[in-house]
């Protein structure tokens, strides 16, 4: 049992009581990290194979196998770097090949779901940056593995404003739906403000896709709407008079990243990057109204400064309904400078860990940091533990990392295997800068060395 001392101390700001991180007083729990594949630019996905082999995406637009002995494949299995927006090279990005997922009867079907931004489409406005794009293809089982990026089938397109908060994280639910995620489409301001955003922000406009997780059904296509899916039919705007009926849930700013706990209820949990004070973690109900641009972590919202403390604290959305807190946030480092407990500037979501090496870790969310500090690639990774009582605020406890894998760099993405075990997706550096990439296994920490 950790110990409820450290919890909800207030801190006093601006004559405002906001709520604190939760961190737990306990000694950081300890792991290490083995490593997988490595010569990769940023990965952002792990997707295993029901096979025994795993696929690796790597942002710049490349799919590699890590075949059944741990190697990984000089030849991808897919090159779609042809069809991506233009990237920035040896710079910061946001755009990219984002996430891969297999279809539930993948054994079966062979089909399998790939998001990436691709450039702007003629219908979008000209001074738009980009399109985040859906798509299907076949991985024929046939060796060596290669997916015809021909196959091409395009699932779902969202028009995005500017280059960064693009979400763009797909995965399935326990329910056989494709469930997407979607930034409120980025800008030089942040805050939901800018080209493409309405006043409300675009977290609070379910007229639009952008800052929302949408659900969508891939088993067929529907003329009547035109569209390449289906809608489920219990989505919260189905009949689309509300909001668009590929909506799940909304107020959400840069959903990266997302997943479906393996075990338990198989609750939907999205890390949400924050604007300048709080990261957090949802866990996501249909039809829910997560704050975005109204919120921030437990706390209101300064859009016109947003390093500052909140003027004003908006308990309900437009429609009346209420908003959702996270179960976790912590401060960002740009707005609480120096503060010990700014862990980091942009969350970058996990799992929950459902794997046999570590029984600690059973049934709590791991997740890290991009990085802690802006422009140096040292990225946290933390766990989140659920509350005893099963609900309300989880406590968040940094994980140490031992051993060879300590300077692991930024935190991209993470992936998890069919036995619930963890992989860190991590860039040496903060850049698409060629051969920093590595993929890693959570593992136990390594024996401390007797110390004479
Ligand atoms: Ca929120």
């Amino acid at each position: 049992m950790k110990s409820l001392t450290s919890l909800a101390v207030a801190i006093v700001a601006a004559g405002v009581l906001l709520p604190s991180t939760l961190v737990s007083a306990a000694e950081p729990t300890r792991v290490s990290l083995k490593l997988v594949a490595s010569g990769l630019v940023e990965p952002l996905s792990y997707n295993a194979l029901p096979d025994g082999q795993a696929l690796v995406a790597d942002q710049i637009g490349t799919i590699r196998l890590i075949d059944r002995s741990g190697k990984l494949a000089e030849t991808p299995v897919a090159d779609f770097t042809s069809k991506l927006s233009a990237l920035n090279k040896n710079a910061f990005d946001e755009r990219g090949l984002l996430c891969l997922a297999l279809h539930p009867d993948f054994k079966k079907n062979r089909r399998i779901f790939a998001s990436y931004t691709a450039p702007r489409r003629a219908s979008a406005p000209a001074d738009y940056d980009c399109t985040l794009r859906v798509s299907e293809f076949t991985l024929p089982a046939a060796e060596p593995l290669h997916i015809d990026p021909a196959s091409e089938r395009i699932v779902l397109e969202v028009d995005k404003p500017y280059f960064n908060h693009n979400g763009g994280r797909i995965a399935f639910g326990p329910d056989g739906d494709l469930y997407v995620s979607v930034g409120d489409g980025g800008g030089p301001a942040g805050c939901d403000i800018g080209n493409g955003h309405v006043p409300e922000g675009n977290g609070q406009n379910t007229t639009v896709l952008l800052a929302k997780i949408l659900r969508i059904d891939v088993s067929g296509s529907d003329a009547a709407r035109g569209t390449a899916y289906r809608i489920p039919k219990d989505n919260p705007f189905a009949d689309g008079k509300a909001g668009r009926p590929e909506i799940y849930a909304y107020g959400i700013r840069n959903p990266w990243a997302m997943s479906f706990d393996r075990g338990g209820s198989h609750e939907l949990f999205v890390g949400d990057v924050g604007q300048a004070r709080w990261e957090e973690v949802n866990l996501i109900h249909k039809g829910g109204n997560y704050g975005w641009p109204l919120r921030e972590g437990f706390d209101g919202m300064n859009r016109e400064h947003q390093e500052l403390p909140p003027t004003s604290k908006a308990e309900r959305g437009l429609k009346g309904e209420p908003l959702i807190d996270p179960i976790v946030a912590y401060k960002n480092a740009n707005g609480w400078k120096g503060d010990p407990e700014a862990y980091g500037i942009c969350i970058t979501g996990g799992y929950v860990y459902r794997g046999k090496a570590m029984p600690d870790l059973v049934g709590h969310y791991v997740f890290g940091d991009w990085t802690g500090t802006q422009g140096t690639p040292q990225g946290r990774l933390f766990v989140a533990r659920r509350p005893a009582s099963g609900t309300g605020r989880w406590t968040i406890e940094p994980l140490r990392v031992t051993g060879s894998g300590k300077a692991y760099g930024c935190v991209a993405a993470f992936g998890q295997d069919a036995d619930g075990e963890i992989y860190v997706l991590t860039n040496g550096s903060t850049t698409l800068t060629p051969g920093r990439g590595k993929v890693w296994k959570l593992a136990p920490a390594e024996p401390v060395a007797a110390t004479p």
